[in-house]
C-alpha cells in the first residue's frame, strides 16, 4: 500500500515540543519588524536565519570595547580580540564534536569551505581518471567546486541518483564506489527537500573504498546535533549565518592528519612562518588556511550564537522543528493541487512545493503579500528541480522560533493563490 508523505517523517524526538517559542522570539529583534501592520512571518530560515540579541550585542561589544586586529600585537585589546577570536574556534570545535582545536580553520561559509577542500585537498590528491561522487540533492556550492577540479585534473563527476521521495539510492551509491573514487562530498540535509542522509553509512562504505568523505552541512547544523567524531567524516562544511550567527563567516572541520598535509588555499599573511623572496614556509593548520585579516566579529559572533544554541539545547529545536513539519505537512495536504517536492523518511523543516495553479514566483509574491516570507526558485539546486521536473518550488524553512499559526497563515495565503489563479 503507498505511504501518504505525512506518515514518511519520521525523527528521533517526537511529541509535543518543550521549547518556549513565545520567549525566544524576544530574542530576535527582526521578528518585531511589521509589514502592513503585522509582524513577518519568516519562513526562510534555510536562506538565512534571522540574529538574537545576544549575538548582535556580542558583535556591537567586539567593536566598541575590544576591537584590534588577532595574531599580531603584544597590546592588551589585540590580545584580547585574539584571545576572543580562538575562544570562538574552540567553542566551534566543542558544538561539531571534536576536542582538537586546530581541526576548525574559519572561512567566509559552506561554499569557501568545500572549494577550500577541492582546493588544497583536491589538486594534490585527484589525478586524471580518478571520480568523486557527489549526489542528485546537491546545492550547487557541492557541485561546481567539484566540476572545475574535475576539469582542471581529468577526474570524472559520478552523481548518486535519488528516488521520487528525494531519498539517495543507497545500492546505486555503493555500485558507483570503485577503487577509482577519491572523494565523496555528500549533504548532510538538503536545503530543497528536506532530507537527512545518513552520512554515518556513507562514510563507512566510502572509507572501505579508499575515499575521503566531505559533508555539507549548512543545513544540519542549525537543526541537528552533529559530532563529527561519530560521523567519522574527513571534512565537514558549516556556514554561521544559517544558525542563528553572522553572515561572511563559516567553518571547514577537517581531520588534522588530512589539513596538515594539504597546501594552503590562499597566500597572505598570517597563514606563513617565514618569508624571504627565494622561499616562503607556511603556518601550520588551521592558520595556514586563514590567509589575511579574518572575520574576527564573525568569528565571535559565530560563538554567540553556538552559546544560544548550546542555552535553548538542540534536540528541543530539533523537536520544535519536527513538530513544525508535522503540522506544516498535513496543512499542506489540504490545499489544493499541492504537491510536495520532498517526502523522504527522515526529514528536517523544509517544505518544497508546487502548487497547479500558479507559477512559484507568484506564490510568492502572493504571500509576500499576506506577510509570510519564504522562498520561491531553484534554491541553488537547479538538478534536484531537474530531477521532478519542475522549474521551481515555492520553499517554506523552520527555525527555532517559527510557530504552528505562522504556517496557519501561510496555507490562508495559498488558498488566496488558489482562488485568484484557480
Ligand atoms: N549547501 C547547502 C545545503 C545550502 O543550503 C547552502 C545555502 C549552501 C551550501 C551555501 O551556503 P553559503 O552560506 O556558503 O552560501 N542555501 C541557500 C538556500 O537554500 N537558500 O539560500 C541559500
Amino acid at each position: 500500500m503507498a505511504v501518504s508523505p505525512k506518515e514518511r517523517i519520521a525523527m528521533p524526538v517526537a511529541g509535543r515540543p518543550p521549547l518556549d517559542v513565545e520567549r525566544i522570539r524576544q530574542d530576535f529583534p527582526v521578528l518585531r519588524v511589521l509589514q502592513r501592520g503585522r509582524p513577518i512571518a519568516y519562513l526562510d530560515n534555510a536562506a538565512t536565519s534571522q540574529k538574537p540579541q545576544q549575538v548582535i550585542d556580542a558583535i556591537y561589544r567586539y567593536y566598541s570595547e575590544q576591537n584590534a586586529n588577532v595574531h599580531r600585537g603584544v597590546h592588551y585589546l589585540s590580545q584580547q580580540a585574539t584571545d576572543l577570536y580562538e575562544q570562538a574556534r574552540s567553542k566551534v570545535a566543542k558544538f561539531v564534536g571534536t576536542t582538537v582545536g586546530c581541526e576548525i580553520v574559519f572561512t567566509r561559509g559552506t561554499t569557501e569551505s568545500i572549494n577550500l577542500v577541492a582546493h588544497s585537498y583536491g589538486r594534490q590528491h585527484v589525478k586524471s581518471g580518478d571520480e568523486i561522487l557527489i549526489s542528485h540533492m546537491e546545492h550547487h556550492s557541492n557541485i561546481v567546486p567539484w566540476q572545475m577540479l574535475c576539469e582542471q585534473t581529468g577526474a570524472h563527476l559520478k552523481v548518486i541518483p535519488i528516488n521520487d521521495d528525494g531519498e539517495l539510492l543507497l545500492d546505486e551509491f555503493e555500485k558507483l564506489l570503485t577503487p577509482r573514487t577519491k572523494i565523496v562530498s555528500i549533504v548532510h540535509v538538503s536545503n530543497a527537500l528536506g532530507t537527512i542522509n545518513p552520512v554515518k553509512y556513507i562514510v563507512d562504505k566510502a572509507h572501505a573504498a579508499g575515499a575521503v568523505v566531505v559533508v555539507d552541512g549548512a543545513q544540519a547544523t542549525p537543526h541537528l546535533p552533529v559530532t563529527v567524531k561519530e560521523l567519522g567524516c574527513d571534512f565537514y562544511a558549516l556556514s554561521g549565518h544559517k544558525m542563528y550567527g553572522p553572515t561572511g563567516i563559516g567553518v571547514l572541520y577537517g581531520r588534522a592528519e588530512l589539513l596538515e598535509r594539504m597546501q594552503p588555499f590562499q597566500g597572505g599573511g598570517d597563514m606563513i612562518l617565514s618569508v624571504t623572496f627565494e622561499k616562503t614556509t607556511y603556518n601550520h593548520h588551521p592558520f595556514r588556511f586563514e590567509a589575511g585579516t579574518p572575520h574576527i566579529e564573525g568569528a565571535i559572533g559565530l560563538g554567540a550564537a553556538i552559546d544560544y544554541l548550546h542555552a535553548v539545547g538542540i534536540e528541543k529545536i530539533a523537536a520544535h522543528e519536527h513538530d513544525l513539519l508535522e503540522y506544516g505537512t498535513q496543512r499542506l495536504l489540504e490545499v489544493d493541487g499541492l504537491r510536495l517536492i520532498g517526502t523522504a523518511r527522515v526529514k528536517a523543516g523544509v517544505l518544497g512545493f508546487t502548487l497547479a495553479s500558479a507559477h512559484p514566483h507568484d506564490v510568492g509574491q502572493i504571500l509576500d503579500d499576506q506577510g509570510v516570507a519564504v522562498r520561491a526558485g531553484h534554491h541553488c539546486a537547479q538538478p534536484v528541480m531537474q530531477r521532478f521536473g519542475v522549474p521551481a518550488t515555492t520553499r517554506a524553512s523552520f527555525g527555532m522560533y517559527n510557530t504552528r499559526e505562522e504556517i496557519d497563515r501561510m496555507v490562508d495565503g495559498l488558498h488566496e493563490v488558489n482562488r485568484i489563479f484557480g
